[in-house]
């Protein structure tokens, strides 16, 4: 079996991080958040596949209600097809699946392991995002040293009712006047919101429906890049 290192593209990792370097959650522009119930019916791996030939850089395997066994299946098709594209995968809240794969990091949420003890089993190479959802979470994140932050609903989102009511590109502007982590926007965020979000000051955006749930996912992943790109002035 290849060690760890051989199986991580170069430039994914702890170097990019904090550095803007060309896998570094600064840079990614888009995270693509997966949920295999709203691909209208389509596998949920050719979906994917279709935004990673867009330029999708970071996926993050995120499939609620699967036990490990699945979701480690899900995991090695998925990495199979990050590694070929240059992306990172990430695995929400199971530390233990993403250690088994040798992925490139956790998504960590409020009910996951805490952040000191994700970061004790994954060690300072791994990437680990945390879910926010208020400034309070956005200091223990930062605190804990976590490498970039999520944050959302930041608009209303029919992918997730269970945080409520959406939180408003306001809060994007107070996180990034506390936190100089990488923050990403999540919840709602379409092409024409990108601008908002991203004049408030977030590093880039992530999204489910936005790509998983249209006709086109590599149009729709060249949008949203492109509207980061725009917002962030690079194009
Ligand atoms: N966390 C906050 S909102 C959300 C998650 C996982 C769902 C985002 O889905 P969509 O379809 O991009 O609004």
């Amino acid at each position: 079996m290849p060690s760890a290192e051989s199986r991580v593209p170069r430039g994914t990792r702890a170097e990019g991080r904090e550095t803007g370097a060309p896998n570094s959650p600064r840079t990614w522009g888009l995270y693509l958040v997966t949920d295999r119930h709203q691909t209208g019916g389509r596998d949920l791996i050719e979906v994917v596949s279709r935004a990673l030939e867009a330029g999708v850089r970071a996926v993050q395997l995120r499939e609620k209600g699967l036990d490990a066994i699945a979701v480690f299946r899900l995991g090695e098709q998925l990495l199979a097809l990050t590694r070929r594209a240059g992306a990172v995968l990430l695995i929400n809240d199971r530390v233990d699946v993403a250690m088994a794969l040798g992925a490139d990091g956790v998504q960590l949420t409020r009910k996951s392991l805490p952040l000191q003890e994700a970061r004790a089993l994954l060690g300072s190479d791994r990437l680990i995002g945390i879910s926010c959802h208020g400034l309070a979470d956005v200091r223990e994140a930062v605190a804990g040293g976590a490498d970039f932050v999520v944050l959302g609903p930041i608009y209303a989102t029919p992918s997730k009712a269970s945080y409520g009511p959406p939180l408003s590109p306001e809060l994007v502007r107070q996180t990034r006047a506390i936190c100089r982590l990488p923050v990403l926007a999540i919840g709602g965020i379409r092409p024409s919101l990108v601008s908002e979000v991203v004049g408030a000051g977030a590093d880039g955006v992530a999204a489910i429906s936005a790509i998983l749930a249209v006709a086109d996912p590599g149009t729709a992943t060249k949008e949203m890049l492109a509207a980061v790109a725009r917002g962030k002035g690079i194009e």
